[in-house]
């Protein structure tokens, strides 16, 4: 008997089949005659090719072909920059030097780029060819971060981007200059979002095989979006769509990273098409360090004027964001304006960015994408704000929040907030801290010159999501009265299987357990958009309720002339179907089903029982919260030990408050590990530093404690479940949380601002330098 399961409790379908190893990955895939291909990549910034010599290679036991960039030329088109706009669709603003082959030709730009391709009938014997295969290279000058792209005289990366350009953006409204030329007191900060590494548990993965059916290809790929990817192999490999099909099986995380056309699908695709022969590629983690795309990447000037009382009167921003060679997505840093505000009602402001090519890996997205970055501008330079004028970090953000009345909000951003209640989350988050008692704590502690110092950091943030253009839902009733559902998104690890058919159980009267979710094969699937940006439950989830309800109103007509009533007078109530009023004349939706399918419908009703719909969301929806960092800072070593951290998240209605939690928890575990630990380096020649997990640090769950969740609920008017989403949330708001607790614990060093990640060096350094010189 299906339940009221909306807001239940429930465990996750995903997870008996994740936690026995029974799934399938693209990697645990077998077919006849399979060859593996490894990739002869970049070991220079930047630099030409004069020649690939593969000789060696062909001698190799195994090695059946080496293909380089040239010989690829024919058989695909180059690869775009910036293949996909923030509404999903196309955005292909390139100009043509700025395309790339798949694998490149003539010239790379960063360390890692595929140059050739080794096929072997084994992945040990493609390793082994790959080390034969001798390039001819011709370094050339590199240029590493943004700041020396753009000075006079810096490598070019491409000859159409001056100044190594790649676009600029501004955002002004109100009269910010008046109102710093009139301002108390202005409040600047320069401050860093170091670039990061998604590392998903599974690295990237294709497998391409020939398709007999339609002479086109069958792309198996660890993606977050398959319909993109079609149309992105569609287009390179100069195919019609229904000649490709993609399907992501099980997908093992991805943080944003598995996203839009990469050199490596494209090149399995054409090279199997090409050879009628399947070939796979899984990616080790060293290539994933070099050649998946990072995040982040931003270096910004931030700026307040401020009244005596601590009211923001405008803001200004200037980002500097590092896109990499080959970016996928070139928008992130624009996203990072359009939420430069925050939730303080800012009219004055002065909001811009230079997003400039590097000669490094790609920057694209990472969870939050854009997000997380202005709220960590935001909320640090708050906190600068109060230290500035001796006030609490919180009067500051109460004299500046955007009031409740104040909703649905224009930001001067251009952003149209839908709901918020900022104050009621601070405050409960604060409380769930035991704020006052921590602040006493902290007290004591620097009176009695304590060895470890506290620090309490606290930081709100709002988010956009929601992306469309749309997304799709397709419920279909067996004959037998269980149900199967097809979304256009395609999870990977958000557990929409479980959400999902929360949503059909309810709204179709069938036990969560006949309900069967399919996703990420562009063969059954209707259009979607894929995973990201948090749109899943929002706008898939939306387009799921509609479908529903027009299966259930199907249902409930079938009804009503087997029960003969009127069809206004059928409803479903606890599971079954019946007559208003009159439990005993009633139906379940299996009995319904079998009339649907078989004989006996009146001649007015057509056959089966299945609905497809898309929901196109009338605007963005904007979760926020209030995160509380407490940390403890050892005085002798400057080691940061994460004591206690409470989240208040408010993503609307929650569906599946399980899945709500396991969401913020991943999120909050990966924000604290920006603020702490993470960093992608590069040195000056743009050689990748930590190009291994030997020295790139991943949170381990013994850096981290217990998290404290707590929640508000504030729906949205603009879509049907009045859910927002919460799959990036916590990544935002936890970075600034963390390091305004780490440089709260310093300020008896009258440290003022630190730099991420915030390790026990940089931390003892800043003690010693008595905060003159912290970075
Ligand atoms: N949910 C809910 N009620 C809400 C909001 C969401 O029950 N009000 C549920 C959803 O049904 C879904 C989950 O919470 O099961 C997250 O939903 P949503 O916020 O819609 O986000 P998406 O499903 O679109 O996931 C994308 C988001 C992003 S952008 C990144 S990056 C990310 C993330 O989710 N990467 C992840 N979470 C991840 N989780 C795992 N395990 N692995 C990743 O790579």
């Amino acid at each position: 008997m299906a339940s009221k399961l909306l807001g239940a409790h429930v465990k996750r379908k995903e997870d008996p089949r994740l936690i026995t190893g029974t799934s399938q990955y693209v990697a645990d895939i077998a077919m006849p005659g399979l060859q593996h291909v490894v990739f002869v990549r970049s070991p220079h910034a930047h630099a030409r090719i004069r020649g690939i010599e593969a000789a060696a290679a062909l001698r190799r036991p195994g090695v059946v072909a080496v293909v380089t960039g040239r010989d690829l030329m024919a058989h695909c088109a180059p690869l775009p920059i910036a293949t996909v706009s923030a509404e999903g669709g196309g955005e292909d603003k390139a100009g043509v030097g700025r395309q790339h082959y798949p694998l490149s030709v003539g010239r790379v730009r960063h360390v890692g780029e595929a140059v050739a391709a080794v096929l072997a009938t084994s992945m040990e014997a493609a390793v082994d060819g790959v080390a034969d295969v001798q390039v001819d290279w011709e370094p050339l000058p590199a240029v590493v971060d943004p700041l020396s792209a753009l000075a006079d005289g810096a490598p070019q990366l491409f000859e159409d981007a001056p100044k190594n350009i790649e676009h600029t953006q501004a955002i002004k409204a109100g009269d910010p200059d008046a109102a710093f030329a009139k301002a108390h007191r202005v409040v600047k900060q320069r401050m860093i979002s170091q670039r990061l590494s998604g590392v998903p548990l599974e690295g990237r993965a294709v497998l391409a095989a020939p398709d007999p059916a339609t002479g086109g290809v069958v792309v198996w790929s660890t993606h977050q979006a398959p319909h993109v990817l079609r149309s992105g192999l569609a287009a390179a490999l100069r195919l019609p769509q229904n000649q490709i099909r993609v399907i992501a099986p099980e997908v093992g995380g991805g943080f944003g990273v598995k996203f839009g056309t990469y050199p490596e699908d494209v090149t399995l695709a054409a090279l199997a098409r090409r050879g009628r022969v399947p070939l796979r590629w899984v990616e080790s983690r060293v290539e994933h360090m070099m050649a998946t795309t990072h995040g982040r990447g931003q270096v910004t000037e931030m700026e307040a004027a401020v009244d005596a009382q601590g009211r923001i009167l405008a803001l200004r921003m200037h980002v500097i964001a590092d896109l990499g060679a080959y970016p996928i997505f070139t928008f992130i840093p624009d996203l990072t304006l359009m939420m430069g505000v925050g939730v303080y009602g800012v009219e004055n402001v002065d909001l811009r960015n230079t997003c400039v090519f590097t000669n490094t890996t790609s920057v694209a997205a990472y969870r939050g994408a854009g997000r997380p970055e202005a709220a960590y501008y935001l909320e640090r330079l708050v906190d600068c704000i109060a230290a500035e004028l001796g006030k609490p970090p919180e009067e500051i953000r109460r004299k500046n929040f955007i009031r409740p009345d104040a909703f649905p909000y224009a930001a001067p951003t251009g952003q149209k907030y839908d709901s918020g209640e900022y104050d009621r989350a601070l405050t409960r988050a604060l409380e769930l801290a035991r704020h006052d008692e921590l602040r006493a704590e902290q007290r004591r502690r620097v009176e009695g010159k304590d060895r470890r110092l506290l620090g309490i950091g606290m930081a709100c943030y709002v988010e956009m999501c929601g992306f469309g253009p749309y997304e799709s839902a397709m419920i279909r009733v067996e004959p037998s009265g269980t149900v199967t559902a097809f979304t256009g998104t395609s999870p990977h690890g958000q557990g929409h299987e479980t959400t999902f058919a929360q949503i059909i159980a309810d709204q179709l009267g069938v036990d969560f357990d006949e309900v069967v979710v399919r996703h990420g094969d562009t063969s059954l699937t209707p259009m979607g958009f894929g995973t990201g940006g948090s749109r899943s439950l929002v706008v898939g989830g939306s387009a799921m309720l509609r479908a529903a309800d027009k299966v259930q109103e199907k249902a409930r007509r079938i009804a009503a002339t087997m029960l003969e009533a009127a069809f206004e007078d059928v409803e479903l109530n606890d599971g079954r179907y019946q007559v208003k009023g009159m439990p005993s004349r009633s139906l379940t939706l299996g009995k319904i089903a079998e009339r649907a399918y078989g004989e006996g419908l009146p001649s007015g009703i057509d056959p089966a029982l299945e609905a497809t719909e898309y929901f196109r969301p009338p605007q963005l929806v904007y979760p926020f919260g209030a995160h509380v960092a407490v940390v403890e800072v050892d005085r002798e070593t400057g080691r940061v030990e994460l004591r206690q951290f409470v989240s208040v998240d408010d993503c609307g209605t929650r569906i599946s408050p399980l899945l709500v939690e396991g969401q913020v928890h991943g999120g909050i575990a990966q924000g604290v590990a920006q603020a702490v630990l993470e960093e992608v380096v590069y040195d000056s020649d743009g050689q990748l530093v930590t190009g291994s997990l030997m020295d790139y640090a991943l949170p381990r769950a013994d850096d981290l404690p217990s998290f404290v969740t707590g929640q508000t609920v504030t729906a949205t008017p603009f879509n049907p479940l009045g859910a927002k989403g919460i799959g990036e949330a916590a990544t935002i708001g936890s970075t600034p949380a963390v390091v305004n607790a780490v440089v709260d614990a310093l300020r008896p060093f009258k440290v003022r601002h630190l730099d991420m990640p915030l390790r026990p060096e940089r931390v003892w350094r800043a003690m010693q330098n008595g905060g003159t010189r912290a970075r």
